[in-house]
């Protein structure tokens, strides 16, 4: 596991470095979620494969720029899923952006997460990672130096509703609106692992992408980033579920970027969902 996070700490250091210095253009290619690729989402996926590569406990690795996942060591342990740039649609008004990591073992499950980790590339660049706690690292002098542990409230303050509000069902319109009424602020920028990392340090609150009347399961994948994100809020002491009520980290994963609707709060804001989302019908 230390060679895997060790890896992942070059690429941090290699990609906040692209992000600064390289083009920010379209690649002029489509990834398999039907989304144009920048080239610093083409880069970063090159950067992390070839770091992920000198771990010898990685069997195989999928990205989510890639259709198929790739062979790396026969004898390796370690099964590594990873969103390269998540949110790379916002470099070009510079906001923050990050890449997501989940480690599984034998299969590409929920239940066979055994870690995983985010980098955010703010004006700093920070690192996250979940095995027994959740542990926040920060960039000073091309090291990261352990910051805190981050533990949720049981009550937040903030809420970031995802997707298009065009097309959310009526029960989760009424949910967001709930919160809002008791005193939430919103805080969105449309980039998942800054959005989410602000309600981890600042104590609470709730991220909600939903199925829409458009899309039905939702955008976010399960592997690239649901899960690895589940598993960060609840070793911090929060929840994260889907629209059923049912625990992320429970549910399998039948294709590699099969999607989910997803929520992650603090115990009162997703007691809320489950509240709202049992109303539906
Ligand atoms: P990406 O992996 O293609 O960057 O998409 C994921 C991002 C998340 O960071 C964010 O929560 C979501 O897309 C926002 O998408 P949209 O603006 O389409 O609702
Ligand atoms: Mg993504």
């Amino acid at each position: 596991m230390t060679e895997i996070i060790e890896a992942i700490k070059r690429s941090a250091l290699r990609i906040s470095k692209a992000i600064v210095e390289e083009e920010f253009g379209y690649e002029g290619s489509i990834n398999t979620c039907g989304e144009e690729q920048l080239k610093l989402d083409v880069l970063s996926d090159k950067i992390i494969e070839e770091e992920l590569f000198k771990a010898s406990s990685i069997k195989k690795i999928a990205s989510e720029e890639k259709s198929e996942e790739t062979q790396f060591h026969e004898d390796g342990k370690y099964l590594v899923a990873y969103d390269p740039l998540d949110g790379s649609s916002l470099v070009d008004v510079n906001l923050s952006v990050g890449s997501i990591f989940g480690i599984y073992e034998k299969t590409w499950s929920g239940k066979n997460l055994v870690a995983s980790a985010y980098i955010v590339y703010g004006p700093r660049v920070e690192l996250v990672v979940a095995t027994v706690k959740a542990e926040r690292f920060i960039l000073r002098n091309g090291e990261f130096e352990f910051m805190q542990e981050l533990q949720l409230e049981q009550k937040g303050k903030l809420n970031a509703p995802g997707a298009t509000q065009k097309y959310w069902y009526p029960h989760h319109k009424a949910l967001v609106e709930s919160l809002f009424q008791e005193g939430y602020r919103l805080r969105y920028s449309g980039g998942m692992v800054p959005d989410l990392h602000q309600i981890l340090v600042k104590g609470g609150g709730l991220f909600s992408y939903p199925g829409t009347e458009d899309k039905p399961q939702g955008k976010l994948r399960k592997l690239f980033e649901v899960f690895p994100f589940a598993n960060i809020y609840e070793k911090a002491g929060g929840e994260a579920i889907d629209a059923t009520g049912r625990r992320l980290l429970e549910l399998n994963c039948n294709s590699l970027h099969e999607t989910t609707p997803c929520f992650f709060g603090s115990h009162y804001e997703v007691a809320k969902v489950k509240e709202y989302y049992a109303k539906k019908a």
